[in-house]
C-alpha cells in the first residue's frame, strides 16, 4: 500500500516536465486574462481561503513579467546580512565550501554543493514579490525547480513538508529563521532554489547562496539564506511549531497570493 502512494507521491512530484509547463502557462494565462475571472477574483478577496482555492487553484502559475518590469532596485526585507560567524566565512570564500544537505523522510538523502545546483536544469522566472507589509516588486530568478532537487533525495510516502533552515540569527540568537511548506507547493512549476537574481549571482542581501522562491505565496515563505532542507511528516516539533518564523509570530502558514 505504502509503496502505491511513494509512487504516486512521486509521479507528482516528477511528473510534470518542462514541455508541460509551458503549456500550463499559456492556459493560465488564458484564463487569468478572461474580463469575467478577473472580475470574480477580486470580487472574491473577502472569501476563506477555502473558497478562494475552489475558484483558483494552488496549482495555478503566478503571472510572469518582462525585463521592461523588472524594479531597478529589488527591495531588501528582513535580515540583509546574518550575524552568523560560520555563515560569514562560507560567504568570504565565496560559498565554495557551503554544502546544502537535503535530509530527513528520503530514500536518498544527499548533500548539494552550489556547483551541483550550478549544474542542474535551471528555470528562469520573473515573477512579482509580494510583502505582507504591503509592498511589491517585480525581479528575475534563476534556480533549479525544487522538485528536480526532491526527485533525487526521493521524498518518502510519509513525507509531508519541506523545511528549509536559514542562517540568519533571530532575536538575540534565541531563534534562526526557518520556513516550510508543503509537498504540492514544493512541486509547483515556480517553486524554485534561487542562486541568481536578475541575471547576477544571488548577492547577500537577497539571500547568498540560494534562497527559496515560490511564485503563489507572500514574502515571508521565501527563505533566504538556506543552510539545510529537512523533509518531515509535521512541522510542529520545530521552533515554536507554527511552521515558520514570522508564522510563530502569528502570521499565517498559508500565505497564498
Ligand atoms: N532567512 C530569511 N529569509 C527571509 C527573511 C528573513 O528575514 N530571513 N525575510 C522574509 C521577508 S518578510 C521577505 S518580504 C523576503 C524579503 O526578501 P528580499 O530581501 O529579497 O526582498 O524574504 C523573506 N525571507
Ligand atoms: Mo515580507
Amino acid at each position: 500500500m505504502s509503496e502505491i502512494i511513494s509512487a504516486r507521491r512521486r509521479k507528482l512530484l516528477l511528473g510534470l516536465g518542462a514541455g508541460t509547463t509551458s503549456l500550463l502557462l499559456g492556459g493560465c494565462d488564458r484564463l487569468s486574462n478572461l474580463p469575467q475571472t478577473q472580475s470574480i477574483l477580486s470580487a472574491a478577496q473577502w472569501l476563506t481561503r477555502d473558497a478562494q482555492r475552489l475558484l483558483v487553484s494552488r496549482d495555478a502559475l503566478a503571472p510572469q513579467y518582462t525585463r521592461a518590469d523588472i524594479a531597478p532596485v529589488f527591495r531588501p526585507n528582513g535580515t540583509t546580512n546574518p550575524d552568523n560567524a560560520q555563515y560569514q566565512a562560507l560567504a568570504k570564500n565565496g560559498f565554495q565550501d557551503w554544502r546544502l544537505n537535503v535530509d530527513g523522510l528520503v530514500e536518498r538523502p544527499r548533500s548539494f554543493s552550489l556547483a551541483d545546483l550550478r549544474a542542474m536544469r535551471a528555470q528562469t522566472q520573473i515573477t512579482r514579490h509580494d510583502c505582507v507589509e504591503g509592498w511589491s516588486c517585480i525581479g528575475q530568478w534563476t534556480g533549479p525547480l525544487l522538485r528536480d532537487v526532491l526527485a533525487l533525495v526521493l521524498p518518502k510516502p510519509q513525507a509531508r513538508y519541506v523545511m528549509f533552515f536559514c542562517a540568519d540569527p533571530m532575536d538575540d540568537g534565541r531563534d534562526y529563521y526557518y520556513e516550510s511548506i508543503d509537498l504540492r507547493t514544493a512541486a509547483h512549476p515556480q517553486t524554485l532554489l534561487a542562486y541568481a537574481l536578475n541575471g547576477e549571482t544571488l548577492p547577500i542581501t537577497y539571500g547568498a547562496p540560494i534562497r527559496l522562491r515560490l511564485g503563489r505565496q507572500l514574502g515571508y515563505k521565501m527563505a533566504k539564506y538556506v543552510m539545510h532542507i529537512q523533509l518531515v511528516s509535521s512541522y510542529r516539533p520545530f521552533g515554536q511549531g507554527h511552521g515558520g518564523y514570522w508564522e510563530d509570530q502569528g502570521y499565517t502558514w498559508y500565505a497564498g497570493i
